[in-house]
């Protein structure tokens, strides 16, 4: 037993228990066996009147050991320790610092009060584990603040602020020296004997309401439907009762696939934010940005930086564009602003971060400059030659480019070491994924340095090789294709479509392409000369999706898909035309249709070594293309789903339809004959890149 993970110390009467279990302080076992030591002797001394819980390190403790939930749990287990703490006579006050999360969280809830420090954050984010609190959360936190506020925290694994947390009634007081304070209240509350008392769990009429809201977008994801349950025991049942059955759903959750799935997440967007094995690099320094291009995505890139506290300069050439830019930035925040997400004054902190100018050499005191203007490999070297000769010698130069070859673009420069893609997804002020590409030439410091800027700004991010497409459009493109032969071959998209959302995804391919507009998609079809002869068909009818009020369905209200008959006879026209034999689908072939060949693809980017990991797919896929997270993502849902499976249907796809690239890829039919699978890949290390 390591000990030393928590100490008692004392401070006159009070005893303060300190946890030191690097990195994050998480409740492992021999953690857990020495809390519980601690408690027991603060408990038992007459000479100690209160007990101060607090912690070294970042955080006062970050949760359960999530590399330990693959195994039945061992030793005194959280929710009984921290029943204990609960019971106990003494008052136990938690000092609260860092981000303090799930158990780690729900061993202060047990405790009698709360002080935490102006930069704690506290939460329960389990279901991002596939997993409900399992130590008393579900009953401890709506009792205290309310049913349906302790529903929406933790359904939406949001953090709550120090501030926040006060006002909700959560806390007691911040304080600057936590420590301090959490000892000086325990002292009053053993003098007081008397502790506050929570908010109560409000109308039950109220919290079936929003849970009914929560779960209609659950989508095929379990532990949200459990946390329901749970919370609403809270209000049947008293404490034992409760805990005893939150912790049977929890254990269920914990031996259950979707969790397994999750935690595989958990670790591998980690391992997506170092660099590979093998490539060293030091991140250089990153004061101040610089974001060509005031469309669409530079002005989502300009504000990932504002939000970050980064100054940026944005540079567009035309001063229309810019002031267009701009309107659409400063519309973007007072959204922020009318859902209470920032307030007026941060708006304008933002915006002042954001210093437009129509002239590149407004460019010069930037460490990183970003270019986001239209997608022309032309233009993009003309820029970055400019770039090259106005920038300092340590500037980095990036490119926004979602398809075009990053190393052409710095064979236009003298620092093609120091070129990189950062790949951001619409809108990019939002979106997660971050898809770092590296150059033939890009060096280790600059892969490091965006590594660093993608943390800065809050992003998910996965370093990629340079391929038209790099991975995630690459990998999309193959589920187009297959989506337009299934309209040839006789299905119809409302089937297409239900495939996917019952898959778990929020919409399906014909419905995202009405939605993005048929036109912008035909674009980037013709600049890579290739064709969809349905998408096609329907483009040159004017039928360009949502904003045409027509596309692949019929939208009276603008936004509801109605499914129309016309494009059946758009459908059958082009595979009478293309000799295509028509006939019915099961909604599990379309399914494996689909995804069959976009985890063809992946392992070809594999065996090319364009992904390092086939982890870093599944963050991709993820972060970026909303494949549902318990899946675990699309290389992880392949080996759950057999990869001997896969390859005998691709075969079958490829003599059906005569397509060689549904041929199974030779990575993908040697790991399948050997019976291995990504996984055993990956934890072999075959593929790092
Ligand atoms: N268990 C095990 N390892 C953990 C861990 C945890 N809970 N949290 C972090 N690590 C490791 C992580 O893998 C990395 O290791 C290192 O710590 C630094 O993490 C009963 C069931 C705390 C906000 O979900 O959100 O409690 O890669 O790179 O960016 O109801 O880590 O260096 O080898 O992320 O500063 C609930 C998860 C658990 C919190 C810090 N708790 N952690 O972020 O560092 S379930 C969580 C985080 C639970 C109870 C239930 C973040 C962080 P390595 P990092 P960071």
């Amino acid at each position: 037993m390591n000990s030393t993970t928590v100490t008692l110390t004392r401070d006159g009467e009070v005893a303060v228990l300190v946890i030191d279990n690097p990195p994050v302080n998480a409740l492992s076992e021999h953690m857990r066996v020495a809390l519980k030591d601690c408690l027991d002797r603060a408990d038992s001394d007459d000479t100690i009147r209160a007990v101060v819980l607090a912690g070294e390190g970042r955080t006062l403790c970050a949760g359960a050991d999530i590399r330990q939930f693959g195994a039945p749990p061992k030793g005194p287990l959280s929710p009984d320790i921290f029943m204990q703490i609960a019971a106990m006579k003494k008052p136990v006050v938690a000092a609260i610092h860092g981000p303090t999360l799930g158990g780690g969280f729900e061993m202060t809830l047990a405790c009698h009060a709360r002080v935490a420090s102006p930069d704690a954050e506290m939460g329960l984010p389990e279901l991002k584990l596939g997993l409900i609190p399992g130590a008393g959360g579900t009953y401890r936190l709506p009792r205290l603040i309310g049913a349906v506020p302790a529903l929406d925290l933790i359904a939406s694994s949001q953090r709550l602020s120090a501030a926040e947390a006060l006002e909700l009634g959560v806390i007691d007081a911040v304080a600057e020296d936590v420590r301090a304070k959490a000892v000086d209240l325990a002292r009053e509350l053993a003098d007081r004997e008397q502790a506050r008392s929570g908010a109560g769990l409000g109308a039950w009429a109220d919290f079936d309401a929003a849970a009914k809201k929560r779960l209609r977008r659950a989508r095929g994801a379990q532990a949200p439907r459990v946390l329901v349950k749970a919370i609403g025991n809270a209000f049947d049942m008293e404490d034992t009762e409760a805990q005893r059955a939150e912790q049977a759903m929890f254990q269920e959750l914990r031996t259950g696939p979707q969790s397994a799935a999750m935690r595989h997440l958990f670790f591998a967007e980690r391992a997506a934010g170092r660099l590979a094995d093998g490539l060293a690099g030091t991140a250089r320094p990153l004061r101040r940005a610089a974001v060509i291009g005031a469309g669409t995505m530079g002005g989502g890139i300009a504000m990932c930086f504002a939000d970050a506290g980064l100054p940026v300069t944005l540079i567009d050439a035309s001063a229309d564009g810019l002031e267009a830019g701009l309107a659409r930035i400063r519309k973007n925040y007072e959204i922020s602003v009318s859902r209470g997400r920032i307030d007026a004054a941060e708006l304008e902190q933002r915006m002042a971060l954001i210093t437009p100018a129509t002239a590149l050499s407004a460019a010069s005191g930037a460490d990183i400059a970003i270019e986001a203007v239209f997608e022309d490999m032309a233009l993009k070297r003309k820029l970055f030659a400019e770039l090259d000769q106005l920038l300092p010698h340590h500037t980095v130069l990036a490119t926004n480019t979602s398809s075009l070859d990053i190393d052409e673009m710095a064979a236009a420069t003298k620092r093609p070491s120091q070129v990189v893609g950062l790949h951001f997804f619409s809108p990019a002020n939002v979106m997660k994924l971050l898809e770092i590409v590296r150059g033939a030439e890009t060096d280790g410091d600059t892969l490091a340095t965006a590594l660093m800027l993608s943390k800065c700004l809050g992003k998910q991010p996965a370093i990629v090789g340079n391929c038209p497409g790099f991975v995630g459009n690459r990998i999309l493109r193959q589920r187009h294709h297959q989506a337009e032969l299934l309209l040839e071959q006789g299905a119809s998209p409302q089937d297409v479509d239900r495939a996917v959302t019952d898959f778990g995804m929020a919409m399906g391919p014909f419905q995202m392409n009405d939605l993005a507009g048929l036109d912008v998609s035909a674009l980037v079809r013709k600049s890579q000369g290739y064709q969809l002869p349905v998408a096609d068909a329907l483009c040159a009818m004017g039928r360009l999706g949502q904003k045409t009020g027509k596309g692949y369905y019929r939208y009276e209200d603008g936004r509801t898909p109605i499914p129309d008959p016309a494009v059946d006879a758009v459908i059958a026209n082009v595979a009478e035309r293309l000799g295509v034999r028509q006939r019915s689908f099961s909604q599990d072939e379309i399914r494996e249709r689909l995804f069959y060949p976009m985890v063809n693809e992946g392992a070809r980017i594999l065996e090319e070594g364009i992904a390092g990991r086939s982890s870093d797919i599944d963050v991709i896929y993820v972060h970026g293309y909303g494949f549902p997270a318990w899946r675990g993502g699309l290389m992880y849902w392949a080996d759950a789903e057999g990869l001997g499976r896969i390859v005998a249907a691709l075969k079958g796809f490829a003599d059906e339809t005569g397509e060689s690239r549904l041929e199974p890829a030779p990575l993908l039919r040697r790991l399948a004959e050997a019976g291995e699978s990504f996984a055993d890949l990956q934890s072999n290390g075959k593929t790092e890149g």
